[in-house]
């Protein structure tokens, strides 16, 4: 039965279905299904196999966005079901797409589950000019930046943002994280940390918070 649901979920996104989606969203919260778990092992397992789909030929750039609406639909009737960890006082994350860059999916994922794990989220939306990110996070005293990059042409711009945060606001934890990110670039760019996913992002986001003191 949960298999049967997730599987839904995860098809459902794939052939970009919004109602069915909704469906198997709500039936999967009347079956008790764990809506982090759903929106995980359905919802973006379906943008992840969208993803591969593309690679391979199999998919073309409006049936994607069909598959995004119909995720957005399912998330909406999850998220209010998601258990929010409350967290001492919450943590302040500056979130955003780097500059030239609209992809947003991972980004709207990876700001959801962060939510949920109970960090507040600025998020700055996408296309994100470089002084913005440096701009939020010491207007709002972020704890982290976080930068998302879907591009090589785009993730270039986060060494340029890191080495100003360093210099502007040192105690700030600095997260890189999109498809051609990896755990070496990141270092090389001078990040403090680096997530391949939405649930990678909070339990780094968590480890350096409690190494820097602060969780
Ligand atoms: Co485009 N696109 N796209 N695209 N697109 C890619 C990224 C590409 C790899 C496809 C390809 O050619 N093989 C390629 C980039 C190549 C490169 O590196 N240079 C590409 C290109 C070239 C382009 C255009 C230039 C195409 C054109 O116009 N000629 C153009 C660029 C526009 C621009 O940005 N200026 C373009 C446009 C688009 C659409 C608008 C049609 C659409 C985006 C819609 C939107 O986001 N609102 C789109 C899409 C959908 C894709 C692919 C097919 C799928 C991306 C996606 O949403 N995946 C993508 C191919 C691919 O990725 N295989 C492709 C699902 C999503 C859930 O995963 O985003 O990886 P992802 O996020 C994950 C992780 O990466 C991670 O967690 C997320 C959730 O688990 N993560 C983080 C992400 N950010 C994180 C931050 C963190 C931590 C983890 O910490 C801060």
């Amino acid at each position: 039965m949960k298999e049967e649901i997730l599987r839904g979920l995860t098809d459902s996104v794939v052939s970009g279905d919004v109602e069915k989606c909704v469906q198997y969203a709500k039936r999967a919260l009347e079956a008790g299904i764990d809506a982090y778990e759903a929106i995980m092992e359905g919802c973006a397992r379906g943008m992840s196999l969208v993803s591969e789909k593309y690679e391979k030929g199999e998919m073309y750039v409006p049936e994607i966005l069909c598959s995004a609406e119909a995720m957005y639909a399912a998330m909406d009737v999850l998220k209010p079901h998601l258990k929010t960890e409350r967290v001492g006082t919450p943590r302040k994350v500056v979130l955003g797409v780097v500059r030239g860059d609209i992809h947003d999916i991972g980004k709207n994922l990876v700001k959801l589950m962060m939510e949920a794990a109970g960090f507040q989220v600025i998020d700055l939306g996408r296309d994100v000019p470089n002084e913005r990110f440096v701009e939020a996070v010491l207007k709002e005293g972020a704890d982290i930046c976080g930068m998302s990059a879907l591009m090589t042409t785009s993730m270039i711009f986060m060494p340029e943002i890191i080495r100003e945060l360093k210099q502007k606001a040192p105690a700030t934890i600095t997260m890189v994280g999109g498809g051609p990110l990896s755990q070496e670039l990141a270092k090389a760019y001078g990040a403090d940390g680096y997530a391949k996913d939405a649930a990678a992002a909070i339990r780094v986001a968590k480890e350096l918070l409690s190494r820097r003191g602060g969780m």
